[in-house]
């Protein structure tokens, strides 16, 4: 299904396309993280530093984008340089179609990113959060398109579960019912992000990436239409400190309501009062995690393409 480089409506990089056709591991990474979720230069730096760690560990990065209406999956540096610019829009699945029909750029979702991963042949990739429900989502109706698309879309996402400005039952209740296994790496909490738990429990605990690649082949031979969740808490040593995170949300919830903010405008605005008022803590925390998750994302592809 990879193809060629240039051929079908995805544009595989020759490396990547390479690497699934000689069985070797590859791993899809999210755009919309390095567009929208860190500033500018230093997403530039940690866009290098994601694709090495999944080379570190004998695997190819794969950064998803839609470039000049093109979608793309394995990006140049050239290419990653314009995901970087801060210019790029934030593409969810519903937004490939008029992004490519219009030939316009965007970065890609999670969700947009594993209908891209999928449609190249690739089945494991790494992020930093999952979108979820959001707090009052009983009266906004905002829930992340990213669990419809993990409800349907067969791919595996290593993330550090979801933030805890979002409502944390309620996305692992989405979860399930859309079929989709949860797995905890190294831990019985699902994680909170910036903290290493959430406050509740995963169903499954696996402890090595061959576990996870087992549990993953397992999914798939059984016929199961769903993506699942690898969630790996956060370095502990680059942790957000209790208090802080919880200091920190109370204050960010507050300025919403105050500002009249909603939508999708509410995720970067409590992420800047975040960084603003951690003194760069919360940042540190970010890049921590992506990078640990990128490591066990390639981990687990090498593990499964044996
Ligand atoms: N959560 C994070 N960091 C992020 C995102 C979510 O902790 O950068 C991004 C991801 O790209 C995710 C998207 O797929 O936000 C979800 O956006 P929405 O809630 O608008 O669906
Ligand atoms: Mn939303």
């Amino acid at each position: 299904m990879s193809g060629s480089p240039g051929e079908g409506p995805v544009r595989v990089s020759a490396e990547v396309a390479q690497a699934l056709s000689g069985g070797v591991g590859v791993v899809a990474l999210e755009s919309t993280l390095l567009a929208h979720g860190l500033p500018a230069p230093g997403n530039r730096y940690a866009a290098d530093d994601l694709e090495e760690a999944v080379r570190a560990q004998g695997a190819v990065p794969a950064t998803v984008a839609v470039l000049d209406g093109v979608p793309r999956v394995g990006l140049s540096a050239d290419e990653l340089d314009r995901v970087c610019s801060g210019e790029l829009r934030k593409l969810s699945v519903r937004d490939l179609g008029p992004a490519v029909g219009l030939r316009r750029d965007g970065a890609t979702t999670v969700a947009a990113t594993a209908a891209l991963a999928r449609l190249a042949g690739v089945e494991v990739f790494a992020t930093g959060g999952l979108g979820g429900v959001h707090r009052g989502a009983r009266d906004s109706w905002d829930v992340s398109a990213d669990l419809g698309a993990l409800a349907r879309t067969p791919v595996l996402v290593v993330c550090s579960g979801v933030k805890s400005i979002l409502d944390v039952a309620a996305t692992l209740e989405v979860l399930e019912t859309g079929s989709v296994p949860v797995l905890g790496y190294r831990t019985d909490a699902f994680p909170g992000f910036y903290r290493r738990d959430s406050g509740h429990p995963v169903p499954w605990r696996v402890d090595e990436p061959a576990q996870a690649a087992a549990a993953w082949r397992a999914h798939r031979e059984l016929g199961a239409p769903a993506g699942a969740v690898l969630a790996q808490p956060v370095p502990a040593a680059d942790e957000l400190d209790a208090d802080l995170h919880d200091r920190l949300l109370v204050e960010g919830l507050a300025l919403l309501a105050e500002r009249g903010i909603t939508g999708k405008d509410v995720t970067p605005a409590l992420l800047a009062h975040f960084h603003a008022g951690s003194g760069g803590a919360s940042l540190r925390a970010n890049l921590a995690l992506v990078r640990a998750n990128a490591e066990l994302a390639a981990r687990v592809a090498v593990a499964g393409a044996r």
